[in-house]
């Protein structure tokens, strides 16, 4: 089988890197940047954390026609990025091709559904905890379950062989009939706290520690889990602000990916997730006042990187 990693951020590398040991597939990383992917290719991917330290020499190319047709696509890039990304890997897809995408947020199966067709693509959640320390370099902050599966709840025998791959490759995977629903259930918890780390920059344990950052977010994930609730969406949960603070305690030291992000002064998936809630909750006809605001603040934030007033005054 040959697997293409699209994407090298640190989900993409933790998965490249783990597919590359297993030795079973050909796998390939596809970078955009040319002399990123050639550095990679020279020094390797390497990892720290808890699945100790050790570097997988992971095949990176910039080029689709130097990798050819693959049977498995893994998009592993910012959700921002999906319709280009796809349009670029349009090569590596085939008649017989599946295209699993491994992203935060709600939208992406629908992108890549529009590009390729919807039965070529499978919605994954992983809860794999991955930061990029440099090109090719993650460190694996924590283990956790991937949970794939297609949006019309079938299991062909791709989604089998996905599930075996990744197990024997040392990533716990599962399979869900109501990936929709698994989706859903991530997406709150990332509204909950992304957007208020990046606007605070705090880690994930201080929110629920400070009084008006608790109160914050726990506004946000009410109006989330109602916008949830309006679309029958089955949570994965039963009390999802129970479950949103569980989440921040278990990762109290993280800085969540958004104030990474926004750290880098980089665009962050906003759109994808606070913008998700107040998007759906409109076409509801029902509120969703704090997940509004939050979006506004991040948007404020990305726009206004090199205008920000960093020094204290004088007086
Ligand atoms: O998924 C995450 C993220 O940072 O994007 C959480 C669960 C919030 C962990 O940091």
């Amino acid at each position: 089988m040959k697997i293409v990693i699209v994407g090298p951020g640190a989900i993409g590398c933790l998965f490249a890197a783990f597919l590359t040991r297993a030795k079973r597939e050909e796998v390939w990383l596809l970078d955009k940047n040319k002399e990123r992917a050639a550095r990679i290719n020279q020094n390797g991917v390497s990892l720290e954390g808890v699945s100790g330290i050790w570097t997988a020499r992971v095949r990176v190319s910039s080029e689709t026609k130097e990798i050819g047709e693959a049977d498995l696509v893994l998009v592993c890039v910012k959700s921002y990025d999906t319709k280009q990304a796809i349009e670029r890997a349009k090569p590596l897809v085939g008649e017989d091709t599946s295209v699993l995408t491994l992203q935060n947020g709600i939208g992406n199966t629908e992108i890549l559904g529009e590009a390729l067709g919807q039965d070529k693509v499978i919605g994954a959640v992983t809860s794999q905890g991955a930061t990029l320390l440099g090109d090719g370099r993650i460190r694996h902050a924590g283990k956790g379950e991937t949970v794939v599966g297609r949006m019309d709840g079938k299991i062909p025998v791709q989604i089998r062989s996905i599930r075996e791959l990744f197990n024997k490759a040392g990533l716990e995977t599962r399979i869900s009939r109501d990936i929709k629903g698994v989706l859903w259930s991530k997406l709150i918890i990332n509204a909950g706290i992304n957007a208020l780390t990046a606007i605070t920059r705090l880690n994930n344990g201080k929110l629920v520690e400070l009084e008006g950052t608790r109160r914050i977010l726990r506004e946000a994930v009410t109006e989330a889990a109602r916008v949830a609730k309006r679309k029958r969406i089955k949570l994965i949960y039963d009390d999802p602000l129970a479950k949103v603070e569980a989440v921040c305690e278990a990762t109290a030291a993280n800085l969540s990916s958004m104030l990474q992000d926004v750290l880098r002064k980089r665009h962050t998936e906003i759109d994808f997730i606070n913008g998700v809630i107040v998007r759906q909750a409109q076409e509801l006809g029902i509120a969703a006042p704090v997940n509004s605001l939050l979006t506004d603040l991040v948007k404020t934030i990305e726009a206004s990187y090199d205008l920000r007033n960093e020094e204290s005054g004088s007086s």
